[in-house]
């Protein structure tokens, strides 16, 4: 990355939920990203099957090509920046590493890093928000054109909006106003997970390659997905690769972030801080309603945010009308009943 995004361009993050930094990691440090990835594929040609996520178990190499039936058909090496750190290197970036900052407070986790490459043909993966309080970061290994497999978003759903399986009658069907996060070799990609994000159709006749890197504010959450799946020896290896000031990419401590998740105030804004998931409808109006277009430094903890926020909320204040809007009557019901049977049943 050359220079920081301008003010122009911070608004635009804050207001649409992604951003694209074209050839911040173009030339050789695309080849030297290219490179470890071709390593890694070597061991692994067939990726990994990726074990439920914080399960803290290693993955298994897959013994033959994904098939379209898989739950996940994608060839996918979880944990690969702590597999081969060369992959870290565009983390070692000043002007990166403050941005992510800006976003999601001092002291951040690398939470999540992993290869994905999508082969032609492979279908959508269904909308959804993932747990508040983080931002994730794509860099494109290849051209990646519209309807060629990369993630896709509806612009501005990070601010005002419930989860997608309370307001769009089918979750896998592409929407209205989705864009195709798209762009050339050595790009960086940036999205709030908190938008409603799927994953394109790959209808070109190439696989196409990404890596992800996932950053958790220490508030928000406890642990990372590679602590337990990966040895000390490697997670040693990444730290060593990185900035001795970038160490807290790989520190956890857990009792720190219960410090950090304590939220002042009344009952209904504890309530509404209390969880990272937006899956719970009520809570999730509260949070929003808590959280949205209001300062999220934490005012007990100097470069701290609250948890699960990011700077990006506060962009916009929270709108009932908007929020409520989105909402189908019919699907939430449905989804209610479902999960009050399942409870009922435990
Ligand atoms: O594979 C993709 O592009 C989708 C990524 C995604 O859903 C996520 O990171 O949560």
């Amino acid at each position: 990355m050359q220079s920081p995004i301008t003010d122009a361009d911070w608004r635009a993050l804050c207001a649409e939920g992604h951003f694209r930094v074209p050839g911040a990691f173009a030339g050789e440090a695309l080849a030297g990203l290219r490179a470890a990835v071709d390593a890694l594929l070597a061991e692994a040609p067939h990726g990994y099957v990726n074990p439920p996520l914080y399960s803290g178990r290693r993955p298994e190499r897959r013994a033959a090509a994904p098939l379209p039936t898989d739950r996940a058909p994608t060839v996918i090496i979880p944990h690969a920046g702590l597999l081969a750190p060369a992959l870290l290197a565009p983390l070692a970036s000043p002007l990166l590493h403050d941005l992510i900052e800006r976003i999601v407070g001092r002291d951040f986790y690398l939470s999540n890093t992993w290869f994905q490459m999508v082969p032609p043909g492979t279908g959508r993966l269904a909308y959804h928000k993932d747990p508040r309080g983080s931002i994730t970061l794509n860099i494109l290994l290849d051209d990646i054109g519209p309807g060629m497999g990369s993630t896709c978003v509806v612009p501005g759903t990070h601010l005002n909006t419930p989860p997608p399986s309370a307001c769009m009658r089918d979750i896998q069907a592409p929407q209205p106003r989705e864009v195709d996060m798209t762009g050339a070799a050595g790009d960086l990609l940036l999205f709030s997970a908190e938008t409603w994000h799927a994953r394109s159709q790959n209808r070109s006749a190439r696989p196409t390659r990404r890596l992800f890197y996932n950053f958790y504010s220490r508030s928000s959450r406890e642990t990372t997905a590679w602590a337990g799946a990966v040895s000390p020896e490697q997670i040693d290896a990444a730290r060593a690769a990185l900035p001795a000031a970038y160490a807290h990419l790989f520190r956890l401590d857990a009792a720190e972030t219960r410090r950090l998740a304590a939220v002042p105030g009344g009952a209904l804004r504890r309530f509404g801080f209390a969880r990272s998931t937006s899956e719970a409808l009520l809570r999730d109006a509260v949070f929003a309603w808590q959280a949205l277009g209001r300062p999220v430094a934490h005012p007990a903890h100097p470069g701290f945010l609250l948890p699960y926020t990011t700077r990006l909320l506060e962009a916009r204040r929270f709108d009932a009308l908007e929020y409520g809007g989105h909402l189908r009557p019919l699907t939430v019901l449905r989804n209610t009943a479902g999960a009050l049977r399942r409870s009922l049943l435990k």
